[in-house]
């Protein structure tokens, strides 16, 4: 039985190993990336069951995409398709510390997901949707698709998260803010930054925005401050976070990763503060090393960051 039910565009992902431009990169490293199946493998690793459904390509990669989802314990609805390549992310490195990422993605069969996909039986049967803003911003169909899963699970009365993943690659911050506008009275879980916060509504003091959201609808409103910790306002209280102190290697998936964090607390039942500190470690172990995924942790990681150490584990 599934407890989280997710869905959206996973590619393959090549990152460059070489620091400059891309175009003196002599070699990649092949791996995945998609911010739903990021959190589905988090949300499996920290101990709960999470589906993904999305759309391959019939290749090499969306055969990479199954199997290593699998590998990681999640329940994948991979839907091979036959008329759509697999889409493709780049990962360079600008400089040592900017990470430059392009997507080769329009026309993917990721983006070429439709509501037909979803199965409304298995999304009755979850204890939580989690779907991300990048999904609508991929094809009408993509976009329709959204609103279906919302709808089943509305009627169904499964909860609602939603990781607003701004992409600007995808869409202008108009289009993504009407969107957001239009959906935030069925969203349960709202996780954003400051910056995508005010997409939805043009507020500058954290506080008052979190406030601002939680009045269009979710009861669970979390602000991520990347390094700098996260604020959470659920049922009118505010906590608020402080960050884990690590070496920063690679940011992309951070946002997953707290994501995933905080909904696997959720499906524990664990207390509010206890949750948001999860959200707030899983995010910092996301970016210690490359990937997008790969170091997420297991519950028995977490301690390794709670626990003051000199560096060494034994
Ligand atoms: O948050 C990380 C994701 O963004 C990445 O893994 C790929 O889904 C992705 C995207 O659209 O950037």
């Amino acid at each position: 039985m599934t407890e989280l039910v997710t869905f959206g565009e996973t590619m393959a992902l090549f990152a460059a190993r070489r620091t400059g431009p891309l175009r003196f990169a002599r070699d990649f490293d092949l791996g995945l990336g998609g911010a739903e199946s990021n959190v589905a493998i988090g949300v499996s690793r920290l101990g709960h069951a999470a589906t993904w459904v999305g759309r391959v390509g019939a290749d090499e990669f969306g055969d990479l995409i199954r199997f290593t989802l699998a590998g990681e314990g999640v329940d994948v609805r991979a839907i091979a398709d036959p008329g759509a390549p697999t889409g493709l992310m780049i990962k360079g490195r600008r400089t040592a510390d900017l990470i430059d990422v392009r997507y080769y993605r329009k026309g993917s069969a990721g983006s070429r997901l439709c509501a037909d996909d979803l199965d409304p039986a298995l999304i009755r049967s979850a204890r939580i949707l989690h779907v991300s803003a990048i999904t609508p911003a991929l094809s009408a169909s993509a976009r329709e698709a959204v609103r279906h899963a919302m709808t089943v699970a509305k009627d169904a009365g499964v909860p609602i998260s939603l990781d607003v993943n701004y992409r600007k690659a995808l869409w202008s911050p108009e289009e993504a803010g009407a969107w957001l506008r239009e959906v935030i009275g069925e969203v349960d879980v709202l996780f954003a930054t400051e910056a995508e916060g005010r997409l939805i509504a043009d507020v500058d003091d954290a506080e008052e925005l979190a406030a601002e959201l939680a009045k269009r609808g979710p009861r669970h409103v979390l602000i991520k401050f990347g390094a700098e910790g996260a604020m959470e306002l659920s049922d009118g209280a505010v906590l608020r976070a402080e960050p884990y102190q690590v070496t920063e290697v690679d940011s992309v998936g951070a946002g997953d990763a707290f994501a995933a964090g905080w909904l696997a607390d959720w499906l524990a039942g664990a207390e509010p503060a206890d949750r948001l500190a999860t959200a707030c470690a899983a995010g910092a172990f996301a970016v210690t090393s490359q990937g997008d995924w790969e170091s997420l942790p297991r519950r028995s990681d977490l301690d390794l960051l709670r626990r003051p150490s000199d560096g060494v584990s034994r």
